[in-house]
């Protein structure tokens, strides 16, 4: 069964091709240093926007043309999509997957024929995964699409809402686990509030730390060994998230004795979100040890949410992969193309050509990247820029060898201060020779 019969397997062309359903970039076995770019790029579709989008819009109905379409019956309308899933992975030669519970199987009336649906559903992707490279990312649960999370859920002020929260989390963990994930993501859909007049924050902050602590507790019981990442995005749905961006996430880990069970998931759109870059909050997370995996999209600059785009522009993905090389990869996370296209692009044939300008995108960052980083000139450039801490007073200070008393006396003794130019706009110049 075939639902793209006329979209072939994926070839790599070359940078001169015009085909728009070839890659220009990727090539799944070239080398770059010893890895193939398969194994620097380990690139995930989202199941929710990629098999589940509709392409609707505050102000239209969706547009989106798919093949199951017309298949009524829900769960057969969720087998289907899944084996549509495995074509387009297939075609693609994209070897991972990601999904929320409620995206691969309809709800049933109660939660436990919810449940049933879902293992129906799982099942069914186990044996399509079976004899083939395809592997599960990460799973999460949806819990802020169903009116029960109205007011959140770990924080949610109804303790019923908390308990099924609860629930639902620990089967969907056990459903990564059976699929054989490699991590398992937290975004805190509705894990924050709309006005401090009806909310009790530090006791939603303890419950959320409990929560978290309780998945912690859930995989050791069942021998769940993936990596378990929080996905920071500072406001959409709620106003206020309390997972605002990575140092926020940080610091709640900290608080509540999470930090060697947690990295980061982290997301260009919700950075910019954040008001800040995507390598800032890649930036950050590394130099912390808390860099997971990646959600890369792209949001728009002018406006104001979570637009999703498919990430495209090279400059970005190039500075992106700077910080993976200097992360020593991303592995066991990966790339997952968290991203939708856009509500005129609704035929089928989007579906490849998106996620083909996705990937020579970030093939060509993993180029540029890794020529910028085997070239030295940045990291020369910040090494002798700091070079005041590798001798004389910097050293002291470094190896805490002195105090403000012993700073006191040097600084009255050299209070004529040279510094020298920080060049932003000759280093600014440098990456862009390697794009
Ligand atoms: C929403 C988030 C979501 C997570 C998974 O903005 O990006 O899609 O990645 O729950
Ligand atoms: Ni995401
Ligand atoms: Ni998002």
């Amino acid at each position: 069964m075939s639902y793209f019969a006329d979209i072939p397997n994926i070839p790599y062309e070359g940078p001169d091709s015009t085909n728009p359903l070839a890659f220009k970039h990727y090539r799944a076995d070239e080398r770059i240093g010893s890895m193939t770019m398969q194994d620097h790029l380990r690139f995930s579709l989202a199941y929710w926007h990629t098999m589940n989008g509709r392409m609707s819009d505050p102000f239209g109905v969706g547009t989106a043309i798919r093949p199951w379409d017309s298949i009524t019956d829900p769960m057969d309308q969720a087998k289907a999509r899944m084996e549509a899933l495995f074509e387009i992975l297939q075609k693609l030669g994209v070897r991972y997957f990601c999904f929320h519970d409620r995206d691969i199987a309809p709800e049933g009336d109660t939660l436990a024929q919810t449940n049933r649906n879902l293992d129906e559903i799982v099942e069914f992707t186990k044996n399509l995964m079976d004899g083939t490279p395809i592997r599960l990312l990460w799973g999460t649960a949806c819990l802020f699409t169903h009116p029960r999370f109205v007011h959140g859920a770990a924080t949610s002020c109804n303790a019923d809402v908390f308990a099924y929260a609860a629930a639902q989390v620990k089967k969907a963990i056990e459903v990564t686990h059976y699929l054989g994930g490699t991590n398992y993501v937290f975004w805190g859909g509705r894990e924050g509030y709309e006005t401090l007049l009806n909310t009790d924050m530090g006791l939603e902050l303890d419950n959320l730390g409990r929560f978290l602590t309780m998945a912690v507790d859930h995989a050791r019981e069942i021998g769940f060994t993936g990596q378990f990442l929080i996905e920071p995005k500072p406001m959409e749905p709620t106003k206020h998230q309390y997972d605002s961006d990575v140092a926020a996430c940080h610091a709640f880990l900290q608080k509540y004795r999470l930090t060697d069970y947690f990295k980061m998931n982290l997301e260009q759109n919700h950075a910019v979100l954040a008001g800040h870059t995507f390598s800032h909050e890649l930036r950050y997370a590394r130099v912390n040890g808390m860099l997971g995996s990646m959600d890369v999209n792209q949001g728009d600059y002018l406006l104001g949410w979570d637009t999703d785009q498919m990430p495209t522009d090279i400059h970005e993905a190039t500075l992106a992969m700077y910080e993976v090389l200097n992360n020593g990869g991303i592995a066991p996370g990966g790339m997952n193309f968290d991203a939708h296209l856009r509500r005129g692009s609704f035929e089928p044939s989007d579906i490849f050509m998106g996620h083909i300008a996705g990937m020579d995108a970030y093939a060509r960052g993993l180029k540029s990247a890794w020529a910028l980083k085997e070239s030295g000139e940045l990291e020369s450039f910040i090494k002798e820029r700091y070079a005041s801490y590798e001798g004389g007073i910097g050293k002291q200070i470094v190896d805490g060898a002195v105090g403000f008393k012993e700073l006191e006396k040097y600084a009255l003794e050299h209070s004529q201060i040279t510094n020298t130019s920080g060049r932003q706009e000759m280093l600014e110049g440098i990456v862009n020779r390697y794009l």
